[in-house]
């Protein structure tokens, strides 16, 4: 809690005419302080007045000053106040006791008031010290839990494509070149399925640049909802897609992009009237110990996605040399020569359901 007055000054004895004493000296000197005739009273002043510095007695019935003074230095989420012992007790012992419960300084009585005034204005410069401190510390906390949450923020913005939600090209070639020496290390199957929306620039074309973005963001949608936790789905491109489908053969991966396929294609329908289905191809490579690096996987599922477009478009592309047991149906997708041979999804499923 902040102080309600910097400079408030609190006068703890149970004398009253001592309390007056200190008090006409105090307001000689300017300072406006205010009283309290028990330790008791003192607390429950701390607590609303908030004063920066307590000119206390030490010798007083209850609670003497020097448990009031351990009592206030042990309250560590309170701010600083700056404690002066006033006593009678003048013996070297009663110094070293009252510092060691944590007073700042010592005075005994009688006092003279130019020492009385010289050693508050002592305590108010240390006082106000702490506050300034204390402010900065917290003005430092403030900034660091901004930072914290600026960079949580940017990390987002740097890995996510804005329209769809999905990771971005960035992220997604980042996530490629680790699964790539994991895939090597632990020779785990790898699959990477490019992605490419049919005759989109039609769809544009009819329906507007914002209806093309609304199908966009539904394919993320439908995307994100199709892959498991371990797949990656990123945007590379404004109508293309990238999955990667770590620990999944080619076979399984062609399952997958298939089931997508189908999902699409009777999920993002346009125009009222006579409806057109949005469709996609996809191609599909498997890691191979032929390959060299991570671009020739996505060389590979780019090859049979520009041989799916080639073969008539709307349909999902393996390519079959890359796949270590190649399924019996998969002899139709061998190369590019052959894509136009590529059979109906429907009898390829068929054959699929085999893996
Ligand atoms: P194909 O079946 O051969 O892939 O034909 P296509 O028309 O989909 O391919 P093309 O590469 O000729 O056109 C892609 C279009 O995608 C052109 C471009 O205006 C559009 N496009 C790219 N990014 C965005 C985007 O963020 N929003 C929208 N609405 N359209 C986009
Ligand atoms: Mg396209
Ligand atoms: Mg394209």
């Amino acid at each position: 809690m902040k102080r309600t007055d910097k400079a408030c000054i609190l006068v703890v004895d149970d004398d009253p005419a001592a309390l007056e004493t200190v008090s006409n000296c105090l307001a000689s000197g300017g300072h406006a302080p205010f009283q309290a005739a028990s330790a008791l009273q003192a607390i429950e002043a701390m607590r609303t007045r908030r004063p920066s510095i307590v000119l206390c007695d030490w010798l007083m019935p209850g609670m003497d000053g020097l448990e009031l003074c351990r009592s206030i230095k042990s309250r560590t989420t309170d701010p600083f106040t700056y404690f002066i012992m006033l006593t009678v007790q003048s013996g070297k012992q009663h110094l070293k006791e009252a510092f060691q419960a944590g007073a700042d300084d010592f005075l005994c009585k009688p006092f003279h008031p130019d020492e009385l005034l010289a050693r508050i204005d002592a305590g108010i410069r240390t006082a106000d010290l702490y506050d300034a401190l204390t402010e900065q510390h917290l003005a430092a906390q403030r900034l660091n839990t901004e930072l914290s949450q600026l960079n949580a923020r940017l990390r987002q913005t740097v890995n996510v494509d804005e329209l769809t939600g999905l990771s971005n090209r960035r992220y997604g070639m980042s996530r490629l070149k680790e699964l790539w020496a994991m895939a090597n290390r632990y020779e785990q199957p790898l699959s990477a399925a490019m992605i490419d929306v049919d005759h989109f620039k039609r769809i544009n074309d009819e329906f507007g640049h914002l209806k093309g973005d609304e199908i966009l963001q539904s394919l993320g949608r439908i995307m994100a909802a199709s892959i498991r936790t371990s797949d990656v789905a990123c945007r590379v491109g404004g109508e293309e897609f990238l999955i990667l489908l770590p620990g999944v053969t080619c076979e399984q991966a062609y399952v997958c992009l298939e089931r997508l396929r189908i999902k699409v294609e009777s999920a993002c329908l346009l125009g009222s009237e006579s409806p057109k289905r949005v469709t996609l191809t996809a191609g599909i490579a498997h890691h191979t110990k032929a390959m060299t690096k991570p671009y020739d996987l996505l060389q590979a599922a780019d090859d049979c996605l520009y041989a799916g477009k080639r073969a008539g478009r709307n349909r999902v592309v393996i390519s079959s040399p890359a796949c270590a047991h190649e399924p019996p149906a998969a002899q139709f997708l061998q190369g590019e020569a052959k894509a136009d041979l590529n059979p109906n999804p429907d009898d390829l499923r068929k054959a699929l359901t085999r893996f």
